[in-house]
């Protein structure tokens, strides 16, 4: 294993083990992000699909925008400020273990870097409908059915004030939602509630505002048609 294919697997490792999508796809879809920069231990993981996969849910311009130009700016920033304050880690759970202890910059950006690398995995083409396995039956355990979640998921990324993201997480076990505002993630020390991640919404504005304006409700109701279930549940056998 090279020094990149170790930095990248021990990343994605920290983000959860997420799955990615391969690198010649990504060339062809985002010819203007370089992901083999070796000057970043963090690395843009590439989309998992086309910018236009997730319309009508996610128009492709959103899409481009979101990741090619957002995400990207929060990758690079992460890189800078961690190489800045001289933090070597590569594990990205260790710092946010820590995050209380390190600048607001690395709180920011590093929770930006990894709550997208998240959302995307969590969504997919021709997906939506009902969660399956594992996560499907602590669901049911947890909230009582499919319906109450959604129900209560709903309600977290909607009232959620300002920009942030709503999470379901795994703890102690069971599953939670929690909204945490900004870029702050519910691996954060800093979290009011701590706990393992397994799905995201993005609700800053610029997730929804070309295509849905000011209808968050819209964006977050039409969300439920792209969610990747079985992502969702890797990810939670993964972690729980
Ligand atoms: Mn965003």
């Amino acid at each position: 294993m090279d020094k990149r294919t170790f930095l990248k697997t021990s990343v994605l490792a920290g983000a959860g083990a997420l799955l990615i999508g391969n690198e010649k796809i990504q060339a062809s879809i985002n010819p203007g992000i370089n992901i083999a920069d070796d000057s970043m231990v963090f690395i843009q993981p590439p989309l998992p699909y086309a910018y236009n996969a997730l319309e009508p849910t996610i128009d492709a311009q959103t899409m481009e925008i979101h990741y090619s130009k957002h995400h990207a700016t929060y990758t690079k920033n992460f890189n800078a400020e961690l190489k800045k304050q001289a933090i070597s880690t590569t594990d990205i759970n260790e710092i946010f273990k820590n995050v209380s202890k390190y600048s607001m910059v690395i709180r920011n950006q590093g929770g930006g870097y990894y709550n997208h690398n998240l959302y995307w995995n969590i969504m997919a083409p021709n997906a939506g409908g009902e969660p399956v396995g594992g996560v499907a039956k602590q669901i049911i355990a947890d909230f009582g059915s499919f319906a109450k979640f959604k129900e209560d998921f709903t309600k977290a990324a909607t009232t959620q004030f300002g920009s942030g993201w709503a999470w379901l997480i795994v703890k102690d076990g069971k599953l939670q939602i929690v909204a945490l505002p900004n870029q702050d993630n519910p691996l954060m020390d800093l979290s009011p509630v701590q706990g393992k991640p397994i799905l995201n919404i993005d609700v800053w504005e610029h997730a929804y505002y070309l295509k849905y304006q000011n209808k968050r409700a819209d964006y977050i109701s039409n969300f439920w048609n792209v969610i990747n279930w079985k992502k969702v549940d890797q990810l939670f056998t993964m972690v729980g």
